[in-house]
């Protein structure tokens, strides 16, 4: 099932994910409606709440060589932790809930992360590169956080300025 997605300045994007306690069936549906609906939304990755569910859990489908996205390369990330970082990077990020936006921002070279698989066996995956930036965009989420409260002051204005540009444009032509 497609669900809807949560889109800046809903303030439900502000609210902290609570741990996932019960790697159940409901969980297990859950993950397949996230995957369902980042891929009909062309996403590479998607936290829960961004689909109006507050907990901690996200999605993550990276493209291969070719561009094309394979639910083999799938990962489910549950209550994830950081628990090794280093270095510095930028990258331009967007995401499904500020659609049609898309800005550098800094991130962290790479990240260790110990996580939960959808069965609630303990992973722990060492990324680099685009999956660390994913990682770290999304588990953003799950605090609370946009990519776009990580702009400088001056490209906060731009954005804001565009992003409401851009809403009144949606209104006009529905
Ligand atoms: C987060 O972002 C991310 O504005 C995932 O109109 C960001 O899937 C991971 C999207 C940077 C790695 C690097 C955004 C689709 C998708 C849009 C997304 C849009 C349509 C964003
Ligand atoms: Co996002």
């Amino acid at each position: 099932m497609i669900l809807p997605i949560v889109t800046y300045p809903d303030k439900r994007l502000k609210q902290r994910s609570k741990p996932v306690e019960s790697f159940d069936d409901t969980l297990h549906n859950f993950l397949e409606d996230m995957y369902e609906t980042m891929l009909a939304s062309n996403g590479i990755g998607l936290a829960a709440i961004q689909v109006a569910k507050p907990i901690n859990a996200l999605i993550i489908n990276l493209p291969d060589e070719q561009g094309e996205q394979h639910r083999s390369n799938l990962m489910e990330i549950i209550n994830p932790t950081i628990t090794l970082s280093e270095g510095s990077t930028f990258y331009q990020e967007g995401c499904l809930s500020v659609p049609g936006f898309y800005e550098e921002v800094e991130r962290f070279d790479t990240v260790t992360v110990a996580y939960q698989d959808r069965f609630g066996n303990e992973q722990l995956i060492e990324a680099d590169g685009l999956l660390s930036v994913a990682l770290q965009h999304e588990m953003e989420h799950l605090h609370g956080k946009l990519f776009i409260e990580k702009l400088s002051y001056t490209r906060r204005k731009k954005f804001e300025k565009e992003y409401k540009r851009l809403q009144k444009d949606k209104k006009n032509v529905k």
